[in-house]
């Protein structure tokens, strides 16, 4: 499928790259870009072939935020009464393969709010987050207010919802927003190596990794201890728990069939 505001690419044969691509206005999400980008995620996710996904932007901005020319004429009932961008913002948090974000220049309000719907954030150097929103009258709108907290804490997060203020990336490591910072030159070199690591993993065990730890992130400890254990259990009926068991017993290398 041909895209107007993202550039689709595999690396391997076993990674998606979904790169946002409205260069003129700092990849600004419109509804355009987040319904594409909903598909390609979509068709990543249902082949067979891919492993893991990136979402990255251009070395100046992953993403400046949702497009304010876009924004700025809406009235309550347009926003309300339409429900503005939920009906295609939330795709991103149906995908079941690992999403990594691999942040270059601003992630900022929903920029910043899409790659914390990722799984884990890899950051350039010269990385800026922030939530700005309330610069333009309005907060953020895509769970920044929600996860924001949950990764940074509440005060830092009420400092950058409230103030503005943007975190560079090494202050965004510090905090836990973003997994690695690396030299601007090797984001892509840094984040296909982690996403071609966890292609090699077992696709199922990644998979319900993944749907664990959201679990954690996103509800009550014991509810998402529960969870854990449930899917724990689920991995002891899977032919790749008896093969990485046995090659680790074996000491050879597993040979998994994803199944
Ligand atoms: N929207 C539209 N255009 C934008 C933009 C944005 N968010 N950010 C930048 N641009 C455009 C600029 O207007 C400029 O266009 P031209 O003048 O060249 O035509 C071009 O990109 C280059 O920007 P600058 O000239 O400003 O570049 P600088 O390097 O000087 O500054 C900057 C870069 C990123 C610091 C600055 O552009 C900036 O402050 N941008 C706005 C950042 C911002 O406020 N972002 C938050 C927007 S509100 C929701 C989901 C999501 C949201 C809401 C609801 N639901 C699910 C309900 C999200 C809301 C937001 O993100």
């Amino acid at each position: 499928m041909a895209y107007e505001t993202l550039q689709v690419r595999t690396e391997a044969g076993q990674v998606g790259i979904v790169t946002l691509h409205r260069p003129k206005q700092l990849n600004a999400l419109n509804d355009q870009l987040m319904d594409e980008l909903g598909a390609a995620l979509k068709a990543f996710d249902a082949d067979d072939a891919i492993g893991c996904i990136v979402v990255t932007g251009s070395e100046k901005a992953f993403a400046a935020g949702a497009d304010i020319s876009a924004m700025a004429k809406y009235e309550f009932a347009d926003v309300y009464g339409r429900d503005f961008i939920s009906r295609n913002w939330e795709a991103i948090r149906s995908i079941r393969k690992p999403v990594i974000a691999a942040v270059s220049g601003f992630a900022l309000g929903g920029g910043c709010e899409l790659a914390m719907m990722c799984d884990f954030i890899i950051a350039a150097e010269n990385a800026k987050f922030g939530q700005p929103e309330i610069k333009i009258g309005i907060i953020p709108g895509a769970g920044g207010t929600q996860r924001l907290p949950r990764a940074v804490g509440k005060s830092k997060a009420m400092d950058m919802v409230l103030t503005s203020r943007m975190m560079d990336a090494q202050e965004a490591e510090r905090a836990g927003l973003v997994s690695r910072v690396v030299p601007l030159d090797k984001l892509m070199e840094e984040t296909l190596g982690a996403a071609l690591a966890i292609c090699q993993m077992p696709r199922l065990a990644a998979m319900a990794a993944k749907e664990s730890v959201n679990r954690a992130f996103e509800g009550a400890l014991s509810d998402g201890v529960q969870f854990e254990r449930r899917l724990f259990h689920a991995m002891f009926a899977t032919a790749d728990q008896k093969e990485g068991m046995d090659a680790f017993l074996a000491k050879r290398t597993p040979a998994f069939g994803h199944r």
